[in-house]
């Protein structure tokens, strides 16, 4: 199916194509007394929604002791749309308090993780999610992830619909294979594995594929950052149809220019009754022609880069039963983070509480998982967790929204109307001490890199001014900082790139403002930028299109009456020197 010679092939294609649609040996490891798995395994695990990783702040002093690693495993939740019920929530709740980190963690595709679980109680976690209804499987590996959808539940047909539809991406997509049913739960062992899997194959995608569904008028789900995504065109409440979008991602590496984040590119429009056969026809695509041979290309945007999108589309038309029509022209679209007390349309309400990062866990002075738990045993609401890893409650009564705000404020959670722009648009990825891959610190710093921009900012009279700021260990792209209008991407333990120029919208990629800068240089290195925008721009556009109609696009010199000092500020502070 690839199209490559076997010869050729990655490991993890190899790997893949000889462990019996997932299985590999798994399940012997697991019984054994082996610490972890090996690397064939470790890479099959992750269909399962599992990654050995090792707690990084204890491996060198381990090493000096002579110690192994000490390994331990997170474990992902794939939840269409991030809906999931109080009952669920809290089993979850409870399960998260047997792992070494005791918490669990919202992430920028609507799932949940828990971190440090260990070997021997990963059965258990994995049967225990199953139990509540809800699923590991797909939520990592070579496959379909968790499908996206903009959170809010505002009762209208249009988002009933969107929700649906992830749903059903999701099981059109979720691998067949039965190996997680007997590795995990236990099920009895098919006789025969052969053509198991009709769609995915036995090597099943040549790397992650994601998919994401918008409304043409909020994009906050950044639906232009991934594989595949679905812009939905409203008439009256019902949703006409979608514009279909491709090949967006944004994974590179550092020094490595053939390796590049982008975003999709639009195909054409589809009617709402293909959104499925849509979805599966674009990833056959990329299943069939993606890359087997060199991973760090093995995304469907380097193919656009090498097909070009006529091809692509000739491609894909070929495919589909249906008819592909133009694309419908659309304005830039919005941005809703959907926090606070919101009207739904069947008169109900809906409340959406800021998680700093994601992460549920109690400190000293933010109890937000007890918070969490008091308010769902309390009030027993349906779920949505969104793409900036926040939490919104829904069908409440405006009795309930104020018992919710008290218990929130009992235990030391601020308000998401409270917070500032630059706080309530944050977003850093877990990075040290879990993630194999970070080269810096992400979500352990980003805290006090936002207080130090709202210093700035209140300075400058900017507090509520439309910013996002976002962090990343390294340049994989996690919490999709190159659509921010300001991110920190990690280059080495306390260096990062800055980058500048994104938005809120997601239509935008950010560029490269400063190299390698110290964590303690990150203000100063912005602060000329911040006080042109506070000068100019006075706050009311956001930083990102501040940068791009003033510095980016070169029109530093024009003169506005008034504004020549801001000019000269630009000018003399070396921010032309970045146009063109
Ligand atoms: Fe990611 C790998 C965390 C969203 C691009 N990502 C990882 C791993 C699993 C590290 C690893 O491979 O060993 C990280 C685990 C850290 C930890 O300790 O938990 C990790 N990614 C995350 C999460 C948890 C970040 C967060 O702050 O929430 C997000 C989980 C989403 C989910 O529920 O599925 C997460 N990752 C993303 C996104 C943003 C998105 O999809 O909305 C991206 C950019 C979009 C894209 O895919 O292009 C992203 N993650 C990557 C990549 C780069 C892929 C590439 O094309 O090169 C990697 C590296 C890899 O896969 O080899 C990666």
């Amino acid at each position: 199916m690839s199209g490559e010679s076997d010869k050729t092939e990655s490991k993890v294609e190899a790997a893949k194509r000889g462990s019996r649609h997932l299985r590999g040996t798994i399940e012997e490891t697991l019984r054994s007394d082996a610490a972890g798995f090996g690397e064939s395994d470790g890479g099959l695990l992750k269909f399962h929604g599992i990654y050995q990783q090792d707690d990084r702040d204890v491996r060198q002093e381990r090493r000096k002791a002579g110690l192994g690693e000490k390994t331990m495993f997170m474990v992902r939740l794939a939840i269409p749309g991030g809906g999931l019920s109080a009952d669920q929530y809290l089993k979850l709740d409870e399960l998260a308090d047997r792992h070494e980190f005791q918490s669990l963690r919202v992430t920028t595709r609507q799932g949940l993780q828990f971190h440090g679980v260990l070997k021997g109680n990963l059965k258990e976690t994995v049967g225990s999610v199953n139990k509540a209804l809800l699923t590991t499987i797909s939520a990592c590996g070579d496959v379909e992830r968790n499908v996206m959808t903009c959170p809010a539940p505002l009762g209208d047909r249009d988002h009933v619909r969107l929700h649906a539809l992830a749903g059903e991406i999701a099981r059109d997509l979720r691998p067949a294979s039965r190996a997680y049913y007997e590795i995990w739960l236990d099920e009895e062992k098919v006789v025969s594995t052969e053509n198991e899997e009709p769609f995915y194959g036995e090597q099943y995608l040549p790397r992650k594929f994601k998919t994401g569904i918008a409304l043409a008028s909020d994009n906050c789900i950044d639906v232009y950052s991934y594989d595949c995504g679905l812009v939905g065109i409203t008439d009256g409440p019902e949703i006409r149809g979608f514009n279909l979008v491709v090949a967006g991602g944004l994974g590179l590496t550092h020094n490595k220019p053939d390796t590049f984040a982008a975003l999709a590119q639009t195909v054409g429009f589809i009617q709402a009754e293909n959104a499925v056969q849509a979805v599966r026809a674009v990833c056959s695509v990329f299943r069939d022609y993606g890359n087997r041979v060199d991973r760090r290309h093995a995304r469907l945007k380097y193919l656009l880069d090498q097909w070009g999108l006529e091809k692509f589309r000739e491609e894909y038309v070929r495919r589909i039963p249906f008819e592909l029509a133009p694309a419908v022209e659309l304005p830039r679209p919005g941005f809703e983070d959907h926090l606070g007390p919101h009207r739904q349309s069947d008169g109900r309400m809906f409340y959406g509480i800021y998680i700093e990062n994601g992460r549920i866990i109690d400190r000293d002075n933010c109890r937000m998982k007890s918070a969490l738990r008091t308010i769902m045993r309390e009030h027993r609401p349906r779920i949505r967790l969104t793409p900036h890893q926040n939490m919104l409650l829904l069908d409440l009564t405006d009795a309930q929204v104020k018992g919710i705000e008290a218990t929130l404020r009992d235990h030391g959670v601020r308000l998401a109307q409270e917070l500032s722009a630059a706080r309530r648009y944050s977003m850093a990825c877990p990075a040290l001490p879990t993630c194999g891959l970070s080269m810096a610190e992400s979500e352990r710093i980003m805290p006090s890199v936002v207080d130090r921009f709202e210093e700035e900012l209140e300075r400058l009279g900017l507090r509520d001014a439309p910013i996002t700021l976002r962090m990343t260990g390294c340049p994989n792209g996690c919490s999709r900082p190159y659509t921010a209008d300001i991110a920190f991407v990690g280059r080495r333990p306390d260096v990062y790139h800055v980058y500048v120029g994104g938005g809120l919208p997601g239509t935008r990629m950010a560029d490269l403002y400063a190299a390698d800068v110290a964590t303690g240089d990150i203000v100063s290195v912005l602060r000329p930028l911040l006080e042109a925008w506070a000068a100019w721009g006075g706050g009311g556009e956001s930083l990102g299109d501040f940068y791009q109609r003033v510095v980016a696009r070169s029109t530093v010199r024009r003169t506005i009456t008034g504004k020549e000092e801001a000019t000269g500020a630009l000018v003399q502070l070396g921010i032309e020197r970045m146009s063109g």
